[in-house]
C-alpha cells in the first residue's frame, strides 16, 4: 500500500529526486550521453564532446529496432541548392538581399552561428577567421557569411559586437533578419533548426556561377577549409 502510494507520487514527480535514489534500481532508464555531431563520442556522464563542444545529449539504450534509414550524409556535394532573396541586415545594420547582394555571382563559404552561444560558434568563427586570412593570403576573393540561427536576439549590434571579437575583414557579413525569413533561409539551406543550441557546425561552400555547392564540417582544420573553397572556386 505504502509502496504503491510511494510509486503514484513518484510518477506524478511529487517525490524529490533525493528519495528516489535509495529505493530506484528498478525504472532508471538505460542510456548514455552521446555527441549530436558525433555519434561515436559516447559518454556514460553527462559532459561536452571533446571534438567539437557540443553538449552532449542523453540517449537511452534502446534495442535496436528502428528500421536502418540511412542518414543523410551531412558533408558532401549538394545537387541543387535554391538560395532565397531574403531581406536581411547586415553587422553594420546595412539592409541586403542574401542572394542579390551575398552570393550571386559569388565564391561563398556560409556558417550559422548565434551570439550568445557557449559550444561551437566561437571555435566555428575563430575557424572561419583563418580561413578569412589564409585566402587573404593567397588573394581569393571570397564572401564569408555567418546566419544568425537566433535573429530575434541577434540585432545588428550584437552581430557587429561578435565579429568585433574575432576581428573579422570586410569581406564577411554577419546576417539576422525577420525570424520567419531567416527560418525559411535556414530551411532552404538545408540547416533547419528546432532549437538553437542543437546547431549545426556544417557549413556550405559554394560557386553560385557554377551552380556548385558542397557542405562541410565546420571545425575543420582551416587549411582543410580553404582546399574545398579553392576547389569550388576553381568550378567552371
Ligand atoms: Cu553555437
Amino acid at each position: 500500500m505504502l509502496i504503491k502510494a510511494f510509486v503514484v507520487l513518484l510518477l506524478l514527480g511529487f517525490v524529490p529526486l533525493a528519495a528516489q535514489t535509495p529505493k530506484s534500481s528498478t525504472s532508471k532508464v538505460a542510456g548514455h550521453y552521446e555527441c549530436p555531431m558525433h555519434p561515436d563520442v559516447k559518454s556514460k556522464k553527462p559532459g561536452r564532446c571533446p571534438k567539437c563542444q557540443m553538449v552532449l545529449r542523453f540517449t537511452p539504450d534502446k534495442p535496436a529496432e528502428a528500421p536502418a534509414v540511412p542518414a543523410k550524409s551531412e558533408t558532401g556535394a549538394v545537387s541543387s541548392l535554391h538560395i532565397p532573396d531574403i531581406a536581411v541586415q547586415d553587422q553594420n545594420g546595412k539592409s541586403l538581399n542574401f542572394y542579390t547582394d551575398l552570393v550571386k555571382g559569388k565564391v561563398v563559404a556560409i556558417n550559422f552561428i548565434f551570439t550568445t552561444c557557449t559550444t561551437i560558434c566561437p571555435p566555428l568563427t575563430a575557424t572561419f577567421r583563418r580561413v578569412q586570412q589564409q585566402l587573404a593570403e593567397q588573394k581569393s576573393p571570397v564572401q564569408l557569411i555567418s546566419v544568425s540561427v537566433d535573429p530575434a536576439i541577434d540585432t545588428p549590434e550584437r552581430l557587429r559586437d561578435f565579429a568585433a571579437k574575432f576581428k573579422t575583414e570586410p569581406g564577411w557579413a554577419f546576417v539576422t533578419g525577420n525570424t520567419s525569413d531567416i527560418n525559411s533561409l535556414l530551411q532552404e539551406l538545408g540547416v533547419a533548426i528546432t532549437n538553437k543550441n542543437d546547431h549545426t557546425p556544417m557549413i556550405l561552400i559554394g560557386n553560385d556561377e557554377a551552380g556548385y555547392w558542397t557542405r562541410a564540417y565546420g571545425l575543420a582544420s582551416p587549411t582543410s577549409l580553404v582546399k574545398l573553397i579553392t576547389e569550388a572556386a576553381n568550378r567552371k
